[in-house]
């Protein structure tokens, strides 16, 4: 029997709360992020409506840059608690049509329907209730891709953004990829397809065509897998276990500071933990989130994905720590800070991934043998040396 799995992905996620919420925002360019100053905003787009991406606005783009495309746009700045709680109500809605739901992301989830199928119908079937539900339930449209598997069910769910629903039938994932842009394969990323386009790889279906043996020969382990994906081929379960799962630490400072070389020694602090305890758990984070809370509690958080899933400090600090500066105020104590690492993947699904990162990076290498002598001596057996510093928490 067939699997089926569903793709899982709302559409213009915070912008689209924005305009449910402010009815005079809907049908209009709406873009969520840090405050675009006229134009000298020195922060980020987190996301934008669909009228808004027809300017050219996008994702973390530069919010001045998004000031530019789009002067006339609704500039709001997020609310994590009220994108928090819709995120909540929809993956509820999605285990009322199988407990096999894997949350990836604050709006996105896969789900293994095969054993559902007998009461709920077909995967089309299930994924046309899934949208109305939500629709129903929180006035937000999704789109939904269903397939045999994940990487063509998520391939599928981008296809027909906003509000689709694109279904591949079992046998027909390879026509389907074929003429796709090889960017969409998993693990493929601006360096890989400049290399595959030295070798003539376009689009999916020119991998797939091409030789397996030469794919091997050139990228390794990870060109074999690439091979796969290209002809539809991936046989990754649905685990509702492993999914958004996060793995984080943060600091209440005993007094508010606004000291920057404390923020900057914590932060340090911070990026370590986490990706100390990343490796431990042979994890890989994708996606890094800074938590900023000031004296008077008010609280933000600021996220991005990386181009690579990373698990050291030297990856992981600099990302953290340029979301967090443009978040201090002048004249502003800030009570707690925090990173997290989410979207991980972990053991042979991180190797696969990281196809041409080998041998491995001086970075990981110097974090596998500091993790060997924490191990042996402790922690705080070796520090940082920037993390020694004169001033230590207040
Ligand atoms: P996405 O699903 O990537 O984007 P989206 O839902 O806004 O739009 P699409 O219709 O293309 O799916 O991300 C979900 C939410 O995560 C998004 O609404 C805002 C947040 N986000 C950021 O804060 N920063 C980012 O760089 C990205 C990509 C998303
Ligand atoms: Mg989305």
């Amino acid at each position: 029997m067939n699997s089926t799995i569903l793709h899982v992905d709302m559409d213009a996620f915070f912008a689209a709360v924005e305009q449910r919420d402010h009815p005079e925002f809907r049908g209009k360019p709406v873009i969520v992020g840090s405050d675009p100053k006229g134009g000298k905003g020195r922060g980020i787009v987190a996301t934008c409506s669909y009228e808004a991406r027809k300017f050219g606005v996008h994702s973390a783009q530069p919010i001045s840059q998004a000031w530019r495309c789009c002067p006339q746009g609704i500039y709001v700045r997020p609310g994590m608690e009220k994108y928090a709680r819709a995120s909540e109500r929809i993956m509820s809605i999605l285990l009322e049509f199988t407990d096999m739901v894997e949350q990836v992301s604050i709006d996105e989830a896969f789900l293994d329907v095969t054993g559902s199928r007998r009461l709920l119908g077909s995967g089309v079937e299930i994924a046309r209730k899934i949208k109305a539900r939500i629709v129903e339930d929180q006035r937000l449209t999704a789109s939904v891709g269903v397939a045999a598997n994940k990487f063509v069910a998520k391939v599928a769910s981008d296809l027909q953004k906003p509000d689709g629903l694109v279904v591949v039938d079992p046998g027909k994932e390879e026509e389907f990829l074929a003429p796709l842009p090889i960017g969409r394969l998993w693990g493929v990323g601006a360096k890989t397809e400049a290399l595959l386009a030295r070798l003539g790889l376009r689009c999916i279906g020119d991998v797939a065509r091409f030789d397996h043996a030469e794919l091997v020969r050139r990228f390794g382990k990870g060109g074999a897998h690439l091979w796969q994906l290209a002809r539809g081929v991936d046989d990754r379960k649905v685990s509702p276990e492993e999914g958004f799962k996060s793995i984080g630490h943060e600091t209440t400072f005993e007094r508010d500071t606004d000291d920057r070389q404390l923020l900057h020694d914590t932060m340090l602090e911070l990026a370590e933990k986490v990706s100390q305890r990343l490796r431990a758990n042979m994890a890989r984070g994708r996606t890094v989130t800074v938590k900023f809370r000031e004296a008077d509690f008010s609280t933000c958080t600021r996220r991005v994905t990386l181009p690579r899933p990373a698990d050291t400090t030297e990856k992981i600090f600099p990302v953290a720590w340029k979301l967090l500066q443009p978040l201090m105020r002048e004249g502003k104590l800030v009570r707690l800070i925090g990173v997290y690492a989410s979207n991980l993947l972990t053991g042979e699904e991180a190797g696969q991934l990281s196809l041409f990162d080998q041998p491995p990076e001086n970075d990981r290498r110097l974090a596998q043998a500091l993790d060997r002598i924490t191990h042996r001596f402790g922690d705080g057996a070796v520090t940082r040396a920037a993390l020694i510093s004169p001033k230590r928490k207040a």
